[in-house]
């Protein structure tokens, strides 16, 4: 007899408490507040979809941010959901002595995965077994990818907040690469961590996982939609609906000033970046290009005067301050002689960021032998 389909609920990194520690005070409150929103509008969104199980891929809250407060709505809301849920412990929300997810008042759908190493969640009912690992600690390396335990309902799901080596290669957790997740042969991939939504093929190209991703970003890196997925497995295959729920969005735009003579002339072509926003988004600006040496390109400054025109802006440069070396070099003396030994290490440099660095030596070299300064460059 062919088995039973399975349709769930695939989310994680919802990282309630956020600091949003690079945001003035107010606005902090405001993202910590929509985070809140976004988390309790995506139950209700699964309520509304009738999924029969929902997997929570890790990093559900921030250890530090988790009172009394946010550890009820948890187990009330999660309570409300009235179907299995099963809780990986990520990185920000590990399985420390002092975890709300050792307090009590757990309501019985919610399965948290509670012990040090692989367990299983063995849910007859749906035919079909979770298995999965919590973090022990904020930088638990994982107990890597041996005793993984077996199963035989008709649906094998693995659930963990889990580094895939090409996408996040510094970070700690549980580091596999798509070998290692195949040999656990599992039906479907419920993975967290990596905070854009991002699918995983099989080596023959098959869908047969993802990273939701956060529902509601936190950061500069989360740009694009933001939300959870809804899954089907049918008979070994896979069927993901990405469900958009975010507020707000993180956008960049890159400037190019060069030409520019003040900063009102950069001021104007930021805003002509950013026409296209209705100024309900968090934007990451940043200036490209040549400008001469003398302008001053105050980043704060511009941050400041474009502040009103999104919920949020910051100002980053990548500009080469430019000295006509050409110019320059006609000057006898330690300026010609500065100027050619550096060309000489340009012509010689291996990569881009080398190159790029001997550039801003050079602009630093420059100030302090004809201005007698040095300047942040
Ligand atoms: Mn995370």
């Amino acid at each position: 007899m062919a088995a039973k389909g399975l349709r769930f609920a695939h989310l994680g990194d919802v990282h309630l408490g956020h600091r949003f520690a690079y945001l003035p005070r107010e606005k902090r409150r405001v993202r910590q507040r929509e985070v809140r929103e976004t988390f309790t509008r995506m139950l209700e969104e699964i309520s509304r979809q009738a999924v029969e199980l929902v997997l929570v891929a890790g990093d559900l809250f921030e250890h530090e941010a988790a009172d009394k407060a946010l550890v009820q709505t948890l187990q009330d809301r999660l309570g409300k959901v009235g179907v299995p849920v099963v809780v990986a412990a990520g990185n920000h929300d590990p399985l420390v002595s002092d975890s709300p997810y050792l307090a009590e008042g757990w309501p019985a759908n919610v399965h948290v995965l509670r012990g040090a190493g692989w367990q299983v969640v063995d849910l007859p009912e749906l035919d079909a077994s979770v298995v999965g690992l919590s973090h022990q600690a904020p930088d638990d390396p994982g107990h890597g990818l041996e005793g993984v335990p077996e199963t035989s309902r008709a649906h094998r799901i693995v659930l963990a907040h889990a580094t895939l080596d090409d996408l996040y290669s510094s970070s700690p957790s549980l580091p596999a690469t798509l070998q290692d997740l195949e040999r656990l042969r599992a039906d479907y991939l419920a993975l967290g961590h990596y905070h854009n939504f991002h699918p995983i093929h099989d080596s023959e190209g098959r869908l047969c996982g993802c990273y939701p991703g956060t529902p509601e970003p936190v950061g500069f890196d989360e740009r694009g939609q933001h939300g959870f997925v809804v899954g089907r497995l049918r008979e070994g295959d896979v069927h993901l609906d990405f469900v958009p729920l975010a507020q707000r969005s993180y956008l960049q735009a890159e400037v190019n000033v060069s030409g520019c003579e003040s900063l009102q002339d950069i001021l104007e072509r930021a805003e002509a970046a950013m026409r296209a926003d209705d100024g309900q988004h968090l934007w990451e600006l940043v200036l490209t290009g040549e400008v001469d040496t003398d302008l001053n390109v105050e980043t704060d400054w511009l941050a400041h005067e474009l502040q009103d025109r999104a919920f949020f802006v910051k100002v980053r440069s990548d500009l080469v301050p430019a000295y006509n070396l050409f110019e320059m070099k006609k000057r006898p003396g330690v300026v010609s002689y500065f100027i050619a030994h550096m060309e000489n290490k340009l012509s010689a440099a291996q990569s881009a960021a080398e190159r790029q660095k001997i550039q801003r030596a050079i602009v630093v070299g420059l100030d302090a032998l004809t201005k007698g300064e040095l300047k942040r460059r």
